[in-house]
């Protein structure tokens, strides 16, 4: 018999299906065995009944996290015991035969159970199985999917940036290094020399992929591998083009979100954001100048924000503004990498900006300088050797039009859309200071 998705059960009342998945939980009611059966589209009730003593003996040695194929009948349930608020609450499966595809060893806890960060992540292949941390990386694919359709559909070409590279763009700290045959090789913290060279190739790409990032700390905002989704695009006026571009994306992800993952965001107590049609902006000294009169404190000779300033941002956006996002603009050129374009009416700024969300910041982005001699003066001006930029330059030695663009961190993102306060829990496998996989000996 062909298998079943546990899904389409409530489709094949009063016929015979098979259905293949993990025992969730198994209840004993007398000569009666009770299972919940997982997988990957949902559970469904099943009972062993006297009725097939063979299907019972087999049942009576199952434990959580088994392997099964089950043979049987999908019957109504009686009126009396119908659970209308839950899938398959109206049916249950009559276990005609088992067959046990893999024994399970006897879990460490019950799966779902409330686990520190640590033993979540020292067990992590056994305690994604859980239906909140299932919920968290099916969002985070469809983020991800999203990303790629809306940006597909806005002209953009996706391409691969390498991972391995030579010299930096984000400034020498946090790189790791790697052993390249004789040579040092480095780690990619960005897609950013690549995206911008990719401008005079293909005009708008876009590139989802990880990168590194040698950040000694441990916070609840830091990775040191993570997935960066990224786009840039040529022939723009001003970084408002940039956030608008990033605006429609949201949009069409809230959408999206909305239509694929209403049952994941109740499941996780979670609620997906409104997106404004405009987005809410405003530039680094205003922001600073509205903290300062709120609380107090001056910040406002600070040349970035604190991260208590973004969470005071976002909570004033979204009480005063009717957004729960909100770009900050024109960071000082010093804090800024040499890439990012000046305002002209006041170079000591930039034309970039950040995206903050629910307390973080989720986006960089910004114009770019794209005259040859421009950049070379600028990076001069950051302690860079521009010879060893030779290969990005030629792109803009042989013509690159006005661009800019912007990179979005997918976890972070997906921590914040689900409410989830540590990035680590929504990433599938952290890489910490500490940790990969494994805590690393100190
Ligand atoms: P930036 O370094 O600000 O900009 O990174 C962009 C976004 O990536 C995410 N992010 C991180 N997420 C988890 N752990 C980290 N250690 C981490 N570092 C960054 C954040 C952040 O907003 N090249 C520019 C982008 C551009 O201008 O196009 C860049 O990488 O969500």
């Amino acid at each position: 018999m062909n298998r079943t998705l546990i899904k389409d059960l409530k489709d094949a009342v009063g016929k015979e299906a098979s259905i293949s998945g993990w025992i969730d939980v198994r209840r004993d009611h007398g000569k009666l065995v009770f299972f919940d059966i997982r997988d990957v589209s949902g559970k469904v009730q099943a009972v062993a009944l006297p009725n097939h003593p063979e299907a019972v003996t087999v049942a009576q040695t199952l434990r959580s996290e088994w392997v099964v194929r089950m043979n049987g009948k999908v019957n109504p349930r009686p009126p009396k015991m119908v659970k209308a608020d839950e899938q398959n609450g109206a049916i249950e499966f009559e276990i005609v035969s088992i067959e046990v595809l893999s024994a399970a060893k006897e879990m460490p806890f019950e799966l779902g159970t409330d686990l520190n960060v640590d033993t979540y992540l020292d067990n992590l292949p056994i305690t994604m199985r859980a239906p909140k941390h299932r919920g968290i990386f099916k969002v985070q694919a469809v983020i991800a999917r999203s990303f790629r359709e809306y940006f597909n559909s806005q002209g953009f070409t996706e391409f691969q940036a390498p991972k391995l590279v030579g010299d930096d763009a984000e400034g020498g700290a946090g790189i790791f290094n790697v052993e390249y045959f004789k040579h040092t090789a480095h780690l990619a913290t960005s897609p950013q020399l690549y995206k911008q060279i990719m401008v005079g190739v293909l005009e708008r790409v876009f590139a989802i992929g990880n990168v590194f990032r040698a950040e000694k700390h441990s916070t609840t905002r830091h990775l040191n591998e993570y997935t960066s989704m990224d786009i840039e695009m040529g022939f723009i006026e001003s970084h408002e083009d940039i956030m608008n571009a990033e605006t429609g994306f949201l949009a069409y992800l809230s959408e999206t979100l909305k239509k694929e993952c209403a049952a994941e965001f109740a499941l996780i107590g979670a609620k997906i954001p409104e997106v404004p049609a405009k987005i809410p902006r405003m530039t680094l000294r205003e922001a600073q100048k509205l903290i300062t009169a709120e609380t107090g404190k001056d910040c406002t000779k600070e040349p970035d924000l604190e991260p208590e300033h973004e969470r005071w941002l976002c909570t004033y956006s979204a009480e005063k503004l009717g957004s729960e996002f909100i770009f900050i603009t024109h960071f000082p050129t010093t804090k800024r990498p040499f890439y990012t374009y000046r305002d002209e009416k006041d170079p000591t700024y930039t034309k970039g900006f950040d995206l903050l969300f629910r307390g973080v910041e989720i986006t960089t982005g910004a114009q770019r300088i794209h005259n040859y001699e421009d950049l070379i003066s600028s990076m001069k001006d950051k302690k860079l050797d521009p010879e060893k930029f030779s290969y990005y330059l030629q792109a803009f030695k042989y013509g690159l039009p006005p661009h800019g663009g912007f990179g979005l961190g997918l976890e972070r993102l997906t921590a914040k859309l689900l409410g989830i306060d540590n990035v680590k829990e929504a990433t599938l496998f952290p890489r910490d200071i500490n940790r990969i996989d494994n805590l690393l000996s100190q």
